[in-house]
């Protein structure tokens, strides 16, 4: 009777002991100090040997039945502990699907405004079958000046206009000018290379960095400029209004612009033109396409007969027009910055707020700065 006793005593044990468990680690232990070789359990089981065939007949039932009943037990606290551990990982590791997104390392930089205007032009133009071209930043006063109509003596070059370089040494005797250099200060020596180049009918847009000793709210030494040229046999100043009207209409992306020409001067143009959009100042910002007002935007002109023939050409065969604008200006007037100098400080901040989302091109069908 003394060992249903302890069967009974031993039973209790065990089961306190499963309950006690908090984890699965625990669990085992209790499973192995009960049913393992060593056990518990299997040593009541071992004793069945020493006993006479009627005590078995009691004890051998009675220690089976604890065995069963205790490996039950265990399986079902497996279960609850696994569940409980399911559970508490799912708590743990629980995500908010309606956070807003993190920002992954593509999103980070953005773009600056000046390439975003570049893009946005030069969509543009590509769509209006214009071919895109580019130059050295460095250019000899020929192509800077020479082949452009600019005679001996103009202003622009003047040392305190153009930044010349250090000219190249030269043989005594020979002439210097041809050899000295200056950082270009507009994008048309890449037209004068473009006429020399190819033949006609042309019609090219060259954006680049171009460099003139100046500095203030609107104006910094190193600026962007977009020229444009067309060279055919029947080219004229009704073409040039309808391109330029386009570009605006499409670069404001308003249905309808007012455009004022004024005559100018340019040595590389005759006749020379200013063009003015109409605007309304009476807000925060200029509107382009209604009010009052006019906006000087760029300056244009029929390309002079002049540079056709330094370019190889024959003006009385073909004729041509062409015009420039300042990118950062008109980067300026669509997204309303104050100050161009902001523009090439590299300020974090500046960029984080101005900036554009990178990797959304500028096309026409998907709207260029949507
Ligand atoms: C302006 C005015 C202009 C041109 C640029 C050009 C180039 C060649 C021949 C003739 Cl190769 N013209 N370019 C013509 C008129 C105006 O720029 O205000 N730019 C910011």
């Amino acid at each position: 009777m003394n060992d249903v006793i302890s069967l009974d005593t031993l039973r209790e044990q065990i089961t306190a002991d499963i309950e006690n468990a908090s984890d699965e680690k625990a669990l085992d232990a209790v499973r192995v100090a009960a049913l393992g070789k060593k056990g518990s359990v299997s040593g009541q089981l071992k004793s069945l040997g020493k006993m006479s065939p009627e005590e078995r007949q009691t004890a051998g039932p009675a220690i089976n039945g604890l065995k069963n009943d205790m490996a039950a037990l265990i399986e079902a606290k497996s279960a609850t502990l696994k569940k409980a551990a399911l559970e508490a990982r799912l708590t743990s590791e629980k995500v908010d699907v309606t956070l807003p997104l993190q920002a992954g390392p593509m999103q980070r930089g953005s773009i600056h405004p000046v390439s975003q205007t570049l893009d946005e032009i030069t969509a543009i133009f590509s769509d209006m079958g214009f071919a895109i071209a580019e130059g050295p930043d460095i250019e000899s006063d020929y192509y800077n000046f020479t082949a452009l109509n600019f005679p001996e003596g103009h202003p622009a070059r003047e040392m305190h206009d153009t930044f010349f370089m250090k000219a190249k040494p030269v043989a005594e005797g020979e002439e210097s000018n041809g050899n000295k250099m200056v950082l270009r200060t507009h994008t048309s020596p890449v037209q004068i290379r473009t006429m020399e180049n190819q033949e006609p009918p042309i019609r090219v847009v060259i954006p680049g960095r171009t460099y003139r000793c100046d500095s203030d709210q609107t104006h910094t030494p190193m600026f962007h400029q977009l020229e444009g040229l067309v060279i055919d046999k029947s080219s004229h100043i009704g073409q040039l209004r309808w391109v330029l009207e386009e570009f605006l209409k499409a670069y404001f992306e308003v249905d309808n612009v007012k455009t004022r020409f004024r005559p100018s001067f340019f040595p590389f143009t005759e006749p020379s033109m200013e063009v003015d959009v109409q605007c309304d100042r009476s807000g925060n910002e200029v509107k382009i396409g209604e009010g009052n007002d006019w906006l000087e935007i760029l300056g244009c002109g029929m390309v002079h007969p002049n540079v056709i023939r330094n370019c190889g050409l024959d003006p009385d065969i073909y004729q041509g027009f062409a015009w420039g604008m300042g990118i950062d200006r008109i980067a300026m007037l669509k997204y309303g910055m104050p100050d161009l100098r902001d523009f090439f400080d590299a300020d974090k901040r500046w960029m984080e707020h101005y900036g554009f989302r990178p990797l959304d091109l500028p096309t026409l069908f998907g709207g260029l700065s949507s």
